[in-house]
């Protein structure tokens, strides 16, 4: 098949599951056409088929606000005629959605491209709330002829918070479990810990809603009982104070700030847990790549994070914001090496066993095949 996909290019949980699945439906022997405004971050290793398109900006004096959703629409257009795309599969709804919708709608009956939409998480939970954006969020994810969420949460939160009668498919993320497999004899491990201490780990875009104070102020609490260190991976708005509040508790020396990364699996080699205490979370990706390189993680109960993190099996799930709890969770785990190992090795079995790259690409696979062989939108309703 030829299938244009539209993301963000950043290092986002949607991008990087877009990007991940463009690689893996080429090396299945699809032709893959990449569609944004910047090439997207782990567009590397690539076998077989795959372009990228970027889309260009307008710069007249007129526009004082950049125009990307028509600058988009246009350039699925222009990809979907000249490449003779198959499939328009968009990633994130704001506003690739809507770019899709006026795409198919330009190209009109005669080409009848397939527009899937695959709903990620604040696309629905928050900016899509917004009244500026709610009845457009609505109304593309109604357009579309498919469309998929990455957990039952997100599924149930969209039918319910945007009355949506169209049937909305899960199709969980996934994990690449040969790249995301722990490397012994890690170096960092040596690095960052040298006289053995433990190392908590937490991996994210610094926004608001992955409370990344929280996870400082748990790693405060360990560390007064387990000889330990915290590794953030990432950057983003909440840095600055996360940075803030460590030297304020005291324990800067104990917490390395790594910005953003692209050695991840040896990072997360060297950790022994992971911490993600977001407010909202609809799949927890970096959780997912933290069980499949063996670490356990302690999370919130927010969202799709327990359909991820099973509570006392490959981890531990507290209320969102109680810090204690979390605390105590990963005390107890730290501090017992048999329990750690054996969660250790739960969490990895439960990637490999539900989430790997090859139980979830047929989904898609078949989504798209439904897709083509029907004449029409597709009318099936919940
Ligand atoms: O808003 C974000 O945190 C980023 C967002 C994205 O689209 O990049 O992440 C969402 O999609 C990821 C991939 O499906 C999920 O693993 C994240 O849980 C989800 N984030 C939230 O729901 C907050």
């Amino acid at each position: 098949m030829k299938i244009g996909i539209t993301c963000y290019p950043t290092y986002g949980g949607s991008g990087v599951v877009a990007t991940e699945l463009g690689k893996a439906l080429a090396q299945r022997g699809h032709q893959i056409h990449f569609i944004s405004y910047a090439l997207p971050a782990r567009l590397d290793n690539i076998v077989g088929d795959v372009f990228y398109h970027e889309v260009e900006m307008s710069q007249y004096p007129l526009f004082d606000f950049p125009l990307y959703t028509d600058s988009l629409a246009s350039k699925m257009i222009d990809v979907a005629k000249y490449h003779d795309l198959d499939i328009l599969h968009v990633h994130y709804a704001i506003p690739h959605a809507t770019s899709a919708f006026l795409a198919k709608q330009i190209l009109g009956p005669a080409k009848d491209i397939k527009v899937i939409t695959t709903l990620h998480g604040t696309d629905v939970t928050l900016v899509g709330l917004e009244p500026s954006f709610l009845p457009l969020v609505k109304f593309s994810i109604e357009q579309s002829d498919y469309v998929t969420s990455v957990s039952r949460f997100l599924q149930m939160k969209t039918y319910t918070m945007y009355n949506i009668e169209k049937e909305i498919q899960v199709i969980p993320n996934f994990v690449d479990i040969e790249r995301f497999k722990r490397k012994e004899d890690c170096q960092f491990r040596t690095r960052f810990a040298p006289h053995g201490e433990k190392i908590l780990v937490h991996v994210s875009n610094f926004r608001a809603v992955k409370r990344v104070p929280d996870v400082i102020r748990v790693f405060d609490i360990v560390r007064r009982t387990v000889p330990s260190k915290l590794l953030l991976v990432g950057d983003g708005p909440d840095r600055s104070e996360s940075e803030r509040l460590a030297r304020e508790l005291g324990i800067f020396d104990d917490v390395q700030f790594l910005g953003k990364q692209t050695l991840l699996p040896e990072i997360l080699s060297a950790s022994d847990l992971m911490v993600m205490p977001s407010q909202s979370e609809s799949f927890g990706l970096s959780a997912l790549e933290a069980m499949s390189c063996s670490v356990p993680v302690v999370s919130s109960s927010t969202g799709g994070l327990p359909e991820l993190v099973v509570h006392g099996e490959t981890g531990y799930i507290a209320e969102l914001g109680d810090v204690q709890r979390m605390a105590k969770y990963a005390t107890e785990l730290l501090s017992d090496d048999r329990k750690l190992e054996l969660f250790s090795q739960n969490a990895r079995k439960r990637a490999v066993e539900k989430f790997r790259v090859d139980l979830i690409i047929p989904q898609y696979e078949k989504l798209y095949e439904e897709a083509l062989n029907e004449t029409g939108a597709n009318i099936s309703v919940k």
